[in-house]
Formats: structure tokens, C-alpha cells, sequence
């Protein structure tokens, strides 16, 4: 038991390494490093803009920082969700796959409104 090198630990520390490596294979496969994200938050049963410029392939990160659910949805042609409801401190990303504009609503508060020009 003493003075040996415990083979153990030597084999809890490769299963390590390889989770790490396996974990950073996920992380790479689900956020490729050319696609941008970009956050939208709401509040006062507002979006944080009114309007925003992103890349196809790009991702929006919708965070309802507000005290109120929320159903964000879009109907433009090739960028249909449906996030339905969507409870105060919770996040949902989109990606926007291709180019062109797509409107975001709020089903529970019609006033909202944000314009996603999506840019090839
Ligand atoms: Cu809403």
C-alpha cells in the first residue's frame, strides 16, 4: 500500500481526462465557433429592442427577466417557434439557420414586437 503509485487513481484520472475531452467535443458540436449568439432580453413586457442585425447561423438567446411569463412565437416563413410559456428567470436560444427578417411576438402581450433581420 505504501510507496506504490495507487493504479486507482491513475485510472480515475484517465476516465477524467477522457469526460473532459468528451464534454469539450459537445460543447464544440453544439456552439460552432463561427456562429455569434446574441442576448434579447424582456422586461416590463418589453424586449431589451426593438430591432436587431444578426448573421444566418447565428443564435438569440431570449431571457425573460421580467415578473410576468411570456410565449415568445414567430410566423415569418422559415423561422416558425413556438416557445410557449416561458416563466420569469428562464432562457430559451433560437437559431436563425438562413437569411432573411423575421418578426418575434409575445402571444400574452401583443404589444410586444422585435424585428430579426438575418443577414447572409
Ligand atoms: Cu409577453
Amino acid at each position: 500500500m505504501s510507496g506504490r503509485p495507487s493504479r486507482q487513481a491513475a485510472r480515475r484520472g484517465m476516465r477524467e481526462a477522457r469526460a473532459c475531452v468528451l464534454g469539450m467535443l459537445t460543447v464544440t458540436a453544439t456552439w460552432p465557433c463561427f456562429a455569434g449568439e446574441h442576448t434579447v432580453s424582456q422586461s416590463e413586457k418589453q424586449f431589451s429592442q426593438e430591432q436587431i442585425t444578426i448573421k444566418a447561423g447565428d443564435t438569440i438567446l431570449f431571457k425573460n427577466e421580467d415578473s410576468v411569463a411570456h410565449n415568445l412565437f414567430s410566423r415569418s416563413d422559415g423561422f416558425k417557434f413556438n416557445l410557449k410559456k416561458q416563466e420569469p428567470g428562464t432562457e430559451n436560444a433560437i437559431p436563425f439557420e438562413s437569411a432573411g427578417t423575421a418578426e418575434v411576438r409575445c402571444a400574452i402581450h401583443p404589444k410586444m414586437k422585435l424585428v430579426v433581420t438575418v443577414e447572409p
